[in-house]
């Protein structure tokens, strides 16, 4: 069997779940460093796009910038591309990926080929208000356009209770998700998600 293939089965592959402004980049952060795993954000990965004003750049700015979802394709392709060039990780941490069903199927179908899967997915939970307030604050300094608007806020949380939900539903067919209360400190949450991973990675 090749190397590859032995080295994937030891990976341990997270998923940072939960709506706009839970806590998510911000948790990521820290446990990549933590677990020294490679961070993969669909978000970053579109602002990136975004900023060297590329065609797909320009197109995802239009829909980020009305609070909706950008096609599933167009995602799972940038995941895709993202798996290839990051092959012999010690696993990922996928933050704000997958948001609907698709995206989570196609994943699950993309780890398979790589001969891994997903050992936990973390799932934040915290308050529509607080949400709503940490997105504005955020939008004071952090240049998002998709921040500052409160009615494009909304919008994310809107999208998230009718296309994202979903997702833990399908992982928790496996019994694979957890639930973090995400409001307290961030070094509070940190500890919590980290409990969850060692409890999990036994
Ligand atoms: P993302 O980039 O994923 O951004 P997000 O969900 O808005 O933020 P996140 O959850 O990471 O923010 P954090 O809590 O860390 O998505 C942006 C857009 O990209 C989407 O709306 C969509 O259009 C598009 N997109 C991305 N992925 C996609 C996909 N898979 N499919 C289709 N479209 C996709 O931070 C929020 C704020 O809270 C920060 O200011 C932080 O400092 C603060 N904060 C964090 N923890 C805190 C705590 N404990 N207490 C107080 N404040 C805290």
């Amino acid at each position: 069997m090749p190397e590859t293939n032995n080295r994937s089965k030891l990976m341990f592959n997270i998923i940072l779940f939960g709506p706009p402004g839970s806590g998510k980049g911000t948790q990521s952060e820290k446990l990549i460093e933590k677990y020294g795993l490679k961070h993969l954000s669909t978000g970053d990965l579109l602002r990136t796009e975004i900023a060297a004003q590329t065609p797909l750049g320009i197109e995802a700015k239009a829909i980020m910038d009305k609070g909706i979802l950008v096609p599933d394709d167009v995602v799972v392709g940038m995941i895709k591309n993202a798996l290839e060039k990051n092959k012999g990780v010690n696993g990922f941490l996928f933050d704000g990926f997958p948001r609907t069903e698709a995206q989570a199927i196609a994943l699950d179908n993309l780890l398979q080929e790589n001969n891994t899967e997903i050992g936990v997915v973390l799932a934040l939970e915290v308050s529509e208000e607080e949400l709503i307030k940490r997105l504005l604050n955020r939008g004071l300094t952090s240049g998002r356009s998709d921040d500052t608007n409160e009615a494009v806020i909304k919008a994310r949380i809107e999208e998230y209770h009718k296309k994202t939900t979903v997702v833990a539903d399908h992982y928790n067919k496996s019994a694979k998700v957890l639930h973090v209360k995400g409001e307290g400190s961030v070094e509070e949450i940190f500890a919590a998600l980290s409990a969850a991973i060692d409890e999990r990675k036994k």
